[in-house]
């Protein structure tokens, strides 16, 4: 039995947690989310707080990855014809000034294969570890990744990355739906609006956790060891 300190309850719920049956989702560590001159910087928001995760990221990659855990990287992006690109989607980037496809400072905003949308240095994927291109928020729509996780023996998955409200917590509802027990890291995840972070965390944790668990990095750790 081992399980990691969390609210609500002590994660995983049956204590089987293992390199083998254990992946950490890195969820858009782009420069388009956290860099200057992206997207989010672009429609005016706080960088800081996009940027807070990358430190506590980076101490759970460099503890998890010794140990033989699976690693996942996702990249939200377009194709560079946009015809992956809903319309609503589009105007509505269009009208706060950051439109999905247009050019702006790291290259095409969110277009696959644009500096922008790469992931930032600091937390670059290591050779032979998966990243999941997706055009929507979660992880699982339109891509390969339930295939991955079920193909590896996956049952435990860590959610990690920005935006907490937004593609961490649409990726945590559609994982916790196909029966994957999740843990969300609060400070290896950011939102734009620090109580939107907030209030994801909160309602994670409503109904015994009716999504799953929420913990931190530090805890994490001390509970691996
Ligand atoms: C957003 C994301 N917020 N990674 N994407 O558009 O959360």
């Amino acid at each position: 039995m081992a399980t990691i300190a969390s609210d609500p309850y002590p994660w995983p719920f049956d204590g089987s947690l293992s390199p083998g049956n254990t992946a950490l989702i890195v969820i858009d560590m782009q420069t388009d989310f956290c860099g200057v001159g992206g997207y989010v910087d672009t429609m005016g928001y706080d960088l800081s707080l996009t940027r807070a995760p990358i430190g506590p990221i980076s101490a759970v990659l460099a503890a998890l990855r010794p140990k033989g855990f699976t690693i996942i990287h996702t990249r939200e992006g377009h194709r560079p014809d946009l015809s992956d690109l809903p319309a609503n989607k589009r105007w509505r980037s269009q009208r706060i000034g950051a439109g999905i496809g247009d050019p702006g400072p790291c290259g095409r905003i969110l277009t696959r294969g644009e500096p922008g949308w790469e992931i930032i240095a600091e937390l670059s994927p290591l050779p032979g570890e998966i990243i999941i291109d997706k055009p929507g928020k979660g992880s699982f729509y339109a891509t390969d990744l339930e295939l991955i996780l079920r193909t590896k023996g996956i049952t435990n998955i860590i959610l990690t990355g920005i935006t907490t409200d937004v593609c961490v917590h649409t990726t945590m509802r559609d994982a916790n739906d196909r029966g994957f027990e999740c843990l969300l890291l609060a400070d290896c995840c950011g939102a734009t609006d620090p109580g939107n972070h907030t209030a994801a965390l909160h309602m994670i944790k409503m109904q015994g956790g009716v999504f799953g668990a929420v913990s931190d990095s530090a805890t994490f750790l001390a509970g691996l060891a």
